[in-house]
C-alpha cells in the first residue's frame, strides 16, 4: 500500500510541488525517477512509522515530531525566527478585531430579511481559518521584503473578502446538498428555503466583488476571480465520477484543489501581492496555501468518518450520504475491491453507505489519507520557509500542523 498513491499522484498535477526536494524529503522518492534503495527503505520505515502511529494515537499526527527540528508545544513555542508566541490564532486574531462587524457593514442593505440570512453566518463561530491565514501571510510577506510587519488595509480587506466567499459558497453548497445543519445551527436553505438561500450567497458574493473592486489593484481582482471560477469548477467536478482508478485519485485532487485549497492560495497570493514585488515571494505563498488547503480538505474528508457529528456541527458520513467518495474510500478500494461497484452506484443501494463505511474503518483509509496529508502540510512547510524568519511565518508553519491535529 505504500506506494500506490505514487501512482495516483503520476500525471495529477494538484500533487505537492517537488521542486528540488532537500535531503530525506519524501519527495525524493517520487515517480518521476528510480528511488535510491536506501531513500526507499527510509521511505517504508517512516511510512510504516507514520501507520504505526496514527493507528495506535489516531488524534495525534503531528508532523513536527517527525519531519522538522521547529519545537511544537501546544501555547507557547520559541520558534524558529527565536521570538515567543502563544498559537497561531491568537497570534493572526490581532489584526482580525472587528472582522465579523465589518464584514456585516459590507452587507448592510435595507431589506430586512435578505440583511439577516446573509449576515446569519458571520456570528463569530466559524474558525476564522481563511481570514488568520491570510493576515499570518500578509506579515510574513512584508517581513520577508521591508521589515514591515505591519498589515495594510488592502491586505486586512482580503481577510475579509476571503471569508465573504468562503462563506457564499458554503451557503450554496448546502441548497446543492439539501444540508440542514452547520456550524451546529440550521442552514440559511433549511430557514428561508433554498431560493432565498441562493440569492443570499449571490449577495454575499456581490458584496465581496464590491470590496474586492474598491482595493483598485487589477493584478489580485484577477487572481480572486479565479477563486470563484475553481469553486465553480469543482463543485462541478464533484457532480461528476471517474470509472478508471488512477483518474479517479486525479479527479478527487483536482476538486479538492478548486473547491478547498484555490481560495486559501489565492488569498495568500493576493496579499503577497500587495505586500512584496518579488514573484518568487508570491509563488512561495500560493504554494504555501495550495498545500495546506488541499491538507485541510484531506483532514476534513477523515473527520467525516472518525468524528462525530456534535464536534463538527454537521452530520459526519455525510459524504457517503452523498454519493461521494472521498480519500478514505478511495484508498480502502484498495484492499476492498468490492467498493468499486458501490463507487460507481454512488452508494445509492440500501446499506450502501453503512457498507462502505465499515469498509473504510476496517482498511487503512483513514492513516493513508492523513499520511497524504501530512505529505502536502510537509510541503507547505517547505515552502514557507524560504522566506526570511519572522513570527507569523514560523506561526503559518505552526499552523499547518494545527491542519492535521484538528478535530473539527
Ligand atoms: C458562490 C462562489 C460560489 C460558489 C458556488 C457551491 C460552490 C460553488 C462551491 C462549494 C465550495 C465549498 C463549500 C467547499 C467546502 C470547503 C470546506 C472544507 C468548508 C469547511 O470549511 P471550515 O471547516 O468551515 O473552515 P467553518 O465553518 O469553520 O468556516
Amino acid at each position: 500500500m505504500a506506494s500506490c498513491w505514487w501512482r495516483w499522484r503520476r500525471g495529477c498535477s494538484w500533487r505537492p510541488a517537488a521542486r528540488s526536494p532537500g535531503p530525506g524529503s519524501p519527495d525524493r522518492a517520487g515517480p518521476c525517477g528510480p528511488r535510491p534503495a536506501a531513500t526507499a527503505c527510509a521511505q517504508m520505515s517512516y511510512f510504516n512509522l507514520v501507520k504505526s502511529l496514527t493507528s495506535a494515537f489516531p488524534n495525534m499526527y503531528s508532523i513536527s515530531r517527525l519531519h522538522h527540528t521547529t519545537s511544537s508545544v501546544d501555547c507557547c513555542s520559541k520558534t524558529r525566527s527565536g521570538e515567543k508566541y502563544t498559537d497561531p490564532f491568537k497570534l493572526g486574531r490581532r489584526d482580525l478585531k472587528g472582522l465579523y462587524e465589518d464584514i456585516r457593514k459590507e452587507l448592510l442593505i435595507s431589506a430586512t430579511e435578505l440583511k439577516e440570512m446573509s449576515q446569519y453566518y458571520f456570528d463569530g463561530k466559524g474558525k476564522a481559518f481563511r481570514p488568520i491565514i491570510v493576515v499570518l501571510m500578509a506579515r510574513a510577506c512584508n517581513t520577508h521584503y521591508n521589515n514591515s510587519r505591519d498589515v495594510q488595509a488592502s491586505q486586512r480587506a482580503i481577510a475579509l473578502i476571503a471569508e465573504m466567499i468562503h462563506t457564499a459558497s458554503l451557503v450554496h453548497d448546502d441548497v446543492i446538498d439539501d444540508a440542514s445543519s452547520r456550524r451546529g445551527k440550521h442552514t440559511v436553505n433549511k430557514i428561508w428555503g433554498e431560493k432565498k438561500a441562493v440569492l443570499a450567497g449571490d449577495l454575499i458574493l456581490s458584496a465581496a466583488s464590491i470590496a474586492l473592486a474598491r482595493i483598485g489593484n487589477t493584478t489580485v481582482i484577477s487572481i480572486l476571480t479565479q477563486v470563484i471560477e475553481d469553486l465553480v469548477r469543482g463543485e462541478f467536478l464533484q457532480l461528476g465520477s471517474k470509472e478508471n482508478e488512477n483518474e479517479r485519485f486525479a479527479h478527487y485532487l483536482e476538486k479538492t484543489f478548486k473547491k478547498t485549497a484555490s481560495l486559501i492560495a489565492n488569498s495568500c497570493k493576493a496579499v503577497s501581492v500587495l505586500g512584496c514585488p518579488d514573484p518568487v515571494v508570491h509563488e512561495i505563498a500560493y504554494q504555501y496555501g495550495k498545500n495546506v488547503g488541499i491538507a485541510f480538505q484531506l483532514i476534513d474528508d477523515v473527520l467525516d468518518f472518525t468524528s462525530c457529528s456534535d464536534q463538527m456541527g454537521k452530520p459526519t458520513s455525510a459524504d457517503l450520504k452523498l454519493g461521494l467518495a472521498t480519500g478514505p474510500v478511495l484508498f480502502a478500494c484498495r484492499q476492498f475491491p468490492e467498493m468499486n461497484a458501490m463507487i460507481m452506484r454512488r452508494f445509492s443501494l440500501p446499506g450502501d453507505v453503512d457498507k462502505a463505511r465499515q469498509y473504510v474503518l476496517q482498511s487503512d483509509g483513514v492513516q493513508q489519507t492523513t499520511y497524504l496529508a501530512q505529505r502536502y502540510c510537509h510541503e507547505a512547510i517547505r515552502e514557507i520557509s524560504k522566506l526570511r524568519p519572522s513570527p507569523e511565518r514560523d506561526a503559518l508553519i505552526q499552523l499547518s500542523e494545527t491542519v492535521l491535529t484538528r478535530d473539527k
